[in-house]
């Protein structure tokens, strides 16, 4: 029989392969050595530092998953899981930072993209020189983005761009818009379009006053009129699949992400509760205390094994957008569960910034709601059971 080890119950260390394991090092190293002393400040203050992205850049966190000839890293999905995984180990909002880079800017640039498109923006993208924010939700238009009301105006040589989106992960700081609107020229279909910082009637005012997530900025994008030329296009696909085709790395990004925010509450619960006494004893050495360390730490393996199956099948091109459903659904629910319960578990120094679980919880409530809330991704696999979608 194998030995027990608490914080790896099934061996995930033992799957990984080398160059996994060391992509998975230098995230945590740079997370815990970086990240981690400014997070709190930054919380506290509502504030993004910009310099995040250029430190991530050159590390190769951002665009890991894209070719190395246009500045990606070219690694699989289990690599960019196990950095969302390290990333969101410290706070929700720095993966954040770097999912939507990543995933819903990069990804469409290079899936979507013509040849000039990627060249001229995903290495700048990769480095962290520019910024990037993805515009799919409207003040109308949330868990139904096919509801847009954004529109492209065909126009000489190009497109007038018309409406805003909400809740825009980066978009005050951003020099690269991806936007979705519903095209004149193409029947009314959704097309992607890359916007520039500058262009006239292009805003993205700040959205203040968030509780959750506050180390990442976030905003509108107010698009009044924006023109742009042919080249703004992403000719190579429309309809919603378009962003969705984003979402589902995004969000199996997230799956591997919340399970780093969950671990790093199950630690701070077990460490807190074995060093403080009550009652002339460890707290951890109540059945009660007990019981919740127990229901953390199956969770969190679970979560991890069913991450690292679906980042397998990805990078074999096996994996089916409903099964990302399966785990952004369970990660996400049970990490904000465990968060929660690690709060409740540190008494009074739970609501302390200082012991990070309330943070933690806090972010967790927004990762529970975006890229598809958890019961809309209940609806989607209710669709794929029954045939009867029920939105
Ligand atoms: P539906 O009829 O289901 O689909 C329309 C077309 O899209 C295709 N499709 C997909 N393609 C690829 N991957 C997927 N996951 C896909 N899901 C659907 C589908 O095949 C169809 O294609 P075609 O060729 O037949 O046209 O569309 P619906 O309007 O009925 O959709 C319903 C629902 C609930 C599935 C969908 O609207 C949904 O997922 N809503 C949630 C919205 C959402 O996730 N928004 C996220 C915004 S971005 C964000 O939150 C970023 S936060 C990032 C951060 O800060 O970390
Ligand atoms: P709604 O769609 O109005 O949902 C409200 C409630 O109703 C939810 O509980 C939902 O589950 C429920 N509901 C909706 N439809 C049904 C139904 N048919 N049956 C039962 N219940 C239903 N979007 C982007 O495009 N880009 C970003 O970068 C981005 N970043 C974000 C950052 C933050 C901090 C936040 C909070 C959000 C961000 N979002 C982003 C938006 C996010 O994706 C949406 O908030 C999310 O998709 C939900 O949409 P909504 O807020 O309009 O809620």
């Amino acid at each position: 029989m194998g030995r027990f080890d608490w914080s790896d119950p099934f061996g995930l260390d033992a799957q990984l392969t080398d160059e996994e394991r060391m992509v998975r090092d230098a995230a945590r190293d740079y997370a815990q050595g970086e990240l981690l002393p400014r997070v709190t400040g930054a919380y506290l203050e509502e504030r993004f530092d910009r310099e995040i992205m250029a430190e991530m850049g050159a590390l190769g966190l951002l665009g890991a998953t894209i070719p190395e000839a246009y500045g990606g890293a070219g690694l699989g999905y289990v690599s960019y899981g196990l950095v969302a995984r390290e990333v969101e180990r410290v706070d929700s909002g720095y993966r954040s930072a770097m999912s939507v880079q990543s995933s819903l800017v990069m990804h469409p640039i290079n899936a979507y993209g013509t040849e000039a498109q990627k060249r001229k923006y995903l290495p700048r993208l990769a480095t962290g020189e520019w910024v990037g924010c993805f515009g799919l939700t409207e003040p109308d238009a949330g868990s139904d983005p096919g509801g847009m009301r954004t529109r492209a105006a065909k126009i000489d040589g190009g497109y007038r761009l018309t409406g805003s989106k909400m809740w825009i992960t980066n978009s005050p700081i951003a020099d690269v818009f991806v936007v979705w609107a519903k095209s004149e020229a193409h029947g009314g279909g959704i097309k992607g379009f890359v916007l520039e910082k500058g262009m006239k009637g292009l805003s993205a005012p700040k959205i203040e006053g968030k509780l959750s997530l506050r180390a990442s900025i976030t905003g509108e994008i107010v698009m009044d009129g924006v023109e742009v030329s042919e080249d703004a296009l992403l000719p190579e696909v429309q309809g919603l699949k378009g962003p969705f085709g984003c979402l589902n790395r995004a969000r199996y990004g997230i799956a591997w992400g919340s399970m780093g925010a969950a671990e790093a509450c199950f630690h701070a619960a077990r460490q807190y509760t074995l060093d403080r006494a009550q009652f002339g004893k460890p707290l951890a050495a109540n059945q009660l205390v007990q019981l919740k360390l127990a229901n953390m730490e199956t969770e969190i393996a679970l979560g991890l094994q069913a991450a690292l199956r679906a980042g397998r099948m990805f990078d074999e091109g096996m994996l089916a957008p409903e099964a990302i459903s399966i785990i952004k659904r369970n990660n996400c629910g049970k990490a904000l569960d465990i968060a929660r319960i690690a709060r409740d578990m540190h008494g009074g120094n739970g609501i302390s910034a200082e012991f990070h679980v309330m943070r933690h919880a806090i972010n967790l409530e927004t990762v529970n709601t975006y890229e598809g809330t958890h019961d809309v991704h209940g609806l989607i696999l209710g669709r794929a059971i029954t045939g009867i979608a029920a939105f």
